[in-house]
């Protein structure tokens, strides 16, 4: 099986990761099983939905349509004016947000807040320059969570930062140097022409169980540019306990551990099809068997060892 797979199956593999992150999981199965070489049926894709489901489970944190704090002020002036500390600050846990405005999030290309354009919560375009609007919600989880993923409009560009660390930047200029201290005359990248489209961007981070932070500064693409906006600002990520959970249902374990294991052999061959890419070379079918039989060692083996234990009774 392993052997037969397609020549094209690393971009199946590549576009199988943009469904998974996107939350498309019923797309990934498909792109999974066209990359393992199983075709359409219905058993494959039952092995990889299986496969997609493990990684799934994804919960929604923070709803789109939450209350947030915002801070805009209407004669277009730095915050640190009156704030020496302000862009160090703002984004830390024990910030005093209680003077910045509230305001409720809304979905849609007309939802959220801004000015120039319809929006749900006007912040007021400034009477000099347009720059920069500042952001916070204070959120609690029950529970640690991982491989999150933030989504939201923007018009232009935001950055993003969660307990008191940045820890994403869409459409802005990236540093090279550690972050903190960026400045309110700090333009986006360019102009957002996706502006109303739902931007998904991961989240290198974890949350442990407990009270979060999460805060934005929405940058403007020129100070002539009149208008600001963000809209539909979510929250999503795996729980953690999701893998336990599975135990209490041992045929599913039994049947996502074959997933797992078909698709970590498949991952192992895949690495091999992308070196030998790299070389120029034809893959030979006997170093693809070689790697896809090795045993596996990612993250997911003591799941992965006892359904394969499992799976064989
Ligand atoms: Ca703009």
């Amino acid at each position: 099986m392993i052997q037969d797979a397609p020549a094209h199956a690393a971009a199946y593999i590549e576009r199988a990761r943009v469904h998974e992150s996107l939350g498309m999981w019923d797309e990934a199965a498909v792109d999974y099983a066209a990359a393992i070489g199983l075709g359409s049926d219905n058993e494959s894709l039952r092995l990889a939905r299986g496969h997609c489901l493990v990684r799934s489970g994804i919960e929604t944190i923070v709803p789109a349509g939450s209350t947030w704090r915002w801070h805009h002020l209407s004669d277009g002036s730095d915050p640190a004016m009156g704030d020496k500390d302000f862009h160090t600050t703002f984004y830390q846990f024990n910030y005093d947000d209680s003077p910045w405005r509230l305001g409720e999030d809304s979905i849609g290309e007309q939802g959220g807040f801004g000015y120039g354009d319809p929006v749900g919560v006007d912040i007021g375009e400034p009477i000099k320059e347009n720059r920069t609007a500042y952001f916070r919600h204070a959120f609690q989880t029950a529970g640690p969570y991982r491989d999150l993923l933030l989504s939201l409009q923007r018009d232009d560009g935001v950055i993003i930062y969660l307990d008191g660390k940045e820890v994403a930047r869409d459409n802005m200029p990236i540093r090279s140097e550690p972050s903190g201290n960026e400045a309110f005359e700090l333009l986006a990248e360019g102009s957002a022409d996706d502006e109303t489209a739902v931007r998904r961007i991961p989240l290198p981070a974890t949350l442990a169980a407990g009270k979060h932070i999460l805060a934005l500064s929405l940058h403007n693409r020129a100070i002539w540019s009149g208008d600001l906006r963000i809209a539909e600002i979510s929250l999503a990520g795996h729980a953690a306990g999701n893998i336990a959970q599975l135990l209490d249902d041992p045929q599913a374990l039994i049947d996502r551990g074959r997933a797992l294991i078909e698709l970590h052999r498949f991952e192992q061959a895949g690495k091999d099809f992308r070196r030998a890419q790299q070389l120029g070379a034809t893959v030979p079918d006997r170093l693809i068997e070689a790697a896809a039989n090795q045993p596996h060692s990612d993250g997911t083996s003591e799941v992965v060892s006892g359904d394969r234990d499992r799976g064989r009774k």
